[in-house]
């Protein structure tokens, strides 16, 4: 009988262990990213796990001959001599002994990819997102967004939070309005969902403290570069809260770990992506009907919607921010409850806004959040006011009906966050595999 043991056998090093193997023959694999043809030898870069390491071939310590049959895109075993790279300080190359081809492409590259940056259209790009997403700059978003999605992870975890995984199939959207995915459930109407907040609720009376990191859908009919049909959606939710500030601190401290962790642990893809990572200190707190007014005031700008932000609104705010405080965020507060969905709780204070937020960055909306209705009978009364049937939601009334602490929390768009973080024009840079209106491939 055959028996597995769990044992991992390491078959080659990682450019990581060179530091500790100078002057010693190692094995290393990866792809040949490129080869460059000097003088008398080749400058052979080879694209690993998230370096690329250059290594040498020449005559002069190579066992073998370069020639056609050794190419780009070849994954390759090299094995060689580590050496000091006397042109880079800190950094170490291969002295190529021999290369063993484990797989060769059957066709060329359609597109350049070993260059410093992708040179294409965003739609050539997205089309050949199979191969755009090997050349390093487009790569190391993807590690930036593994960092954000592992920063919010772990701070939360820290703070306490369990981690919960919601169904996508569900029975009703919970932000309303018209852009829900409808299907076919067994000859059933369902829909995909716009957001896990029914189920993050209901699991505050769980757990009392939850997050959860995931796909949510959205049917938006608008091609824009801030909406996507499919999004991650990083949300968390908390019980016993004072107030909605409770939210904005723990969001402020969840960013400000994230921004460390990506600082420390995230060097190389910072570097490659040569991202300025904000500072976060404070955040300046705005209410939306003085940031109306300021907007008007300010910016000399003609209010038309006067329920929520238009984008240009949003880039003045957050100009605003930047000046005035040195802050590339800012929470802006107390939104119209009649934009705000059923289960925002209103100021009892201001009846005609809620207790919930937005935080902007860089000109653009990255997380909604904020205090939530826990009375049954204040629940179902706002229900009714909106003319909902209550019945159809009795599954998610059902946490309420015996019983939930005062709670919020919020939802964080991870590709918005990512995208703004690296300082791109659309939100499709900072999606591996984007959906919107005319893509559902690759
Ligand atoms: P909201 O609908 O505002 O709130 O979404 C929260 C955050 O998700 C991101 N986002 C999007 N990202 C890409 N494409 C889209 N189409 C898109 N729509 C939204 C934004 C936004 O700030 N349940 C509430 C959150 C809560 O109160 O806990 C919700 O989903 O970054």
């Amino acid at each position: 009988m055959e028996y597995i043991s769990g044992i991992i056998e390491k078959k080659h090093i990682d450019y990581t262990d060179f530091a500790n193997n100078v002057d010693k023959v190692v094995s290393i694999h990866g792809i040949i990213h490129r080869v460059r043809e000097m003088t008398g030898f080749n400058f052979v870069i080879l694209r690993t796990k998230r370096e690329e390491v250059q290594c040498i071939y020449s005559p002069d310590f190579s066992n073998f001959e370069w020639d056609e049959n050794y190419f780009e895109q070849q994954a390759v075993v090299v094995t060689g001599k580590v050496v000091a790279d006397e042109t880079r300080e800190g950094r170490y190359e291969l002295q190529i002994h021999d290369v063993e081809v484990v797989s060769s492409p059957a066709e060329e590259m359609p597109i350049t990819i070993n260059k410093k940056q992708l040179n294409v259209e965003m739609d050539t790009n997205l089309t050949l997102r199979p191969i755009s997403l090997r050349n390093p700059k487009e790569r190391a978003i993807f590690k930036i967004q593994e960092g954000i999605a592992r920063g919010f992870k772990e701070f939360l975890l820290k703070e306490n939070f369990t981690e919960i995984r919601t169904p996508k199939i569900v029975f009703a959207g919970a932000e309303g309005g018209a852009n829900v995915f409808k299907l076919d459930y067994f000859g059933k109407e369902v829909c995909l969902t716009q957001s896990p907040q029914f189920y993050k609720q209901t699991m505050v009376g769980v757990f009392e403290r939850v997050f959860e990191v995931g796909p949510v859908f959205r049917a938006e009919h608008h091609n824009t570069s801030r909406h996507l049909n499919e999004y991650i959606s990083m949300d968390f939710e908390m019980g016993f809260i004072d107030s909605f500030h409770d939210i904005m601190n723990m969001e402020t401290a969840a960013l400000k770990y994230i921004m460390n962790m990506l600082e420390t642990e995230y060097a190389i893809e910072i570097e490659i992506l040569k991202a300025k990572l904000p500072k976060i200190d404070t955040i300046p707190v705005i209410k939306f009907s003085d940031a109306k007014e300021l907007i008007q005031t300010k910016y000399k700008k003609v209010i038309t919607d006067f329920m929520d932000f238009e984008p240009e609104e949003e880039q003045l705010l957050c100009k605003y921010a930047e000046k005035e405080f040195g802050s590339e965020f800012i929470f802006v507060t107390h939104y119209p409850s009649a934009k705000r969905p059923f289960y925002a709780m209103d100021d009892a204070n201001e009846p005609d806004t809620t207790l919930s937020f937005d935080l902007l960055f860089r000109g653009v909306e990255i997380t909604t959040g904020g205090q939530r209705v826990h009375d049954y009978a204040a629940q179902v009364k706002k229900m009714e006011e909106r003319g909902m049937n209550v019945e159809e939601f009795d599954s998610y009334l059902m946490a309420h009906k015996y019983g939930l602490p005062p709670h919020g929390g919020l939802g964080l768009g991870l590709e918005r966050l990512v995208t703004k973080l690296l300082g791109f024009p659309n939100i499709r840079s900072g999606s591996l595999f984007p959906r919107d209106l005319t893509r559902v491939t690759p």
